[in-house]
């Protein structure tokens, strides 16, 4: 990871797409100053903007005029050298200038991510960051945004240096004793408080652990299925909260089939809803796979709500919630069952009650916590296994040999999440995930 290692200048449009206001063009690597030189214009002071015409190298006539930014290596984005230009948003003045940039020697167009794969390649970012990076340009929600940035901005790399400290200290100090210890004498004690740091350490990354299935759900969204049998109004329900007819709704018992999905956001946070088909005995053999993915689709949920139009429910599921329907066309509440809510999509009755509830199996257990950085499966697998050595390393106080060990493993499974060590298998499949020009 060498600053500086790559030949070749990559660049790209880093804006969306043309037509647009402006475009801006980005160019990274060893070559940017002869690409500025390249149209004519002198380089700019670094990092300070400055308008400027380029001129075509062809006929020495304007192309366009715009920004220029020259940031000079490391301190840039990529920590190469870093060229921007802001130009119109045009397709042909894009297409000119990208032609005339490639057409140079050791200069081609970025792969996807590639300047953000070579800000971490010159230690600009951890993984943990290129990853909140990432999750920042996909974020669709408020919440999802408030996660991204607090990931993007070192969050989680902060606290995983602070952990991995403590077990270096915890680290250096068994091997400070074994430095003086003779080898034939007996093993040595260890500080009263020892342990106690130990499982205090443990209980930190604990916590952060904990937060997981909540920070999953920011980030992937919210999984709801709605379950009940048929003609309960499932399907009526889906289409209301998402402001479509997505849908088919009829008064035939047994209308859905497959399983329709739609996302909505309430109040800043993703809810992906799972519309069901009615499940009951049948014959049928269509309807019958439906009632599979019914099930199913339930078991993927992170909330499974069951609606029910006359206080029965179908058998076999473990309901999060239930939903009473048709509020509109019955005189009573529906007794006989514990209802969480009735609502009507007729009169729009209980909906906000509803809405209120499934945000709180959100933000429940966590309200008092900003934001859940632990959010990846990533996240879960490296915090696991470190919490797995470190409860090894607690059985050990007899041997401190094998225990400093069990922290060199702890420290090691964070060191490979924020990608110190051991990243080749996550880079492509990461970095083919961001858009051409990141
Ligand atoms: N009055 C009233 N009718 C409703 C309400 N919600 C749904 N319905 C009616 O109930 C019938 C069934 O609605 P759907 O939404 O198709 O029911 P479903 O649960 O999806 O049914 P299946 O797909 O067959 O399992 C339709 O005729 C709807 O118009 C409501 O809040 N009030
Ligand atoms: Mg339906």
């Amino acid at each position: 990871m060498t600053q500086g290692q790559h030949q070749d200048t990559i660049v790209a449009l880093s804006s969306g797409q043309l037509p647009s206001g402006v475009a801006v063009i980005r160019a990274s690597g060893p070559g940017a100053r002869t690409i500025c030189a390249h149209f004519g214009i002198l380089l700019p002071d670094a990092r300070v903007a400055k308008f400027a015409k380029l001129i075509s190298p062809i006929d020495g006539i304007v192309v366009d005029e715009g920004l220029v930014l020259f940031f000079p290596n490391p301190n840039s984005f990529s920590g190469e050298d870093l060229l921007e230009l802001q130009l119109h948003g045009s397709r042909a003045v894009v297409q000119f200038v990208l032609d005339q940039m490639t057409a140079l020697e050791h200069v081609r167009l970025a792969e996807p991510g590639e300047f953000t794969r070579r800000a971490f390649e010159n230690g600009k970012l951890d993984l943990t960051r290129v990853e909140g990076i990432a999750d920042l340009i996909d974020a669709r929600t408020e919440s999802q945004r408030r996660l991204a940035v607090s990931r993007m901005r070192g969050g989680l790399n902060d606290k995983i240096i602070d952990w991995r400290q403590q077990m270096l200290r915890l680290r250096a100090e068994i091997e400070a004793r074994l430095d003086f210890s003779d080898e034939d004498d007996v093993p040595f004690d260890l500080p009263q408080n020892y342990l106690n740091e130990l499982t205090a350490l443990r209980s930190t990354i604990n916590v952060e652990l904990q937060s997981f299935d909540h920070g999953r759900m920011i980030r992937e969204g919210v999984r709801v299925a709605l379950v009940g049998k048929p003609n309960v109004g499932k399907s009526s329900l889906l289409n209301y909260l998402a402001r479509s007819d997505t849908a088919i709704v009829t008064d035939v018992p047994g209308t859905t089939r497959d399983v329709i999905e739609v996302e909505i956001d309430l109040d800043g946070v993703l809810f992906v809803l799972a519309d069901t088909a009615g499940v009951r005995e049948t014959i049928d053999e269509v309807e019958q796979i439906g009632i599979e993915r019914s099930i199913r689709s339930a078991k993927n949920a992170d909330i499974v709500i069951g609606l029910t139009d006359d206080g029965t429910l179908p058998v076999g599921f473990d309901f999060d919630m239930v939903i009473g329907t048709k509020r509109d066309s019955r005189e009573t509440t529906i007794e006989c069952l514990d209802v969480n809510c009735e609502i009507s999509v007729k009169s729009g009755e209980g909906i906000d009650e509803l809405k209120r509830l499934l945000k709180a199996c959100v933000y429940a257990e966590h309200d008092s916590r900003e934001t859940g950085l632990i959010s990846h499966a990533r996240d879960k697998q490296a915090l696991s296994l470190s919490i797995d050595a470190l409860d090894r390393a607690a059985n050990l106080v007899y041997a401190p040999e094998l225990l400093a060990e069990e922290l060199r493993i702890s420290s090691y499974s964070l060191a490979r999440l924020i990608g110190e060590v051991g990243t080749e298998d996550v880079l492509d499949e990461l970095f083919s995930g961001f858009c051409i020009g990141k």
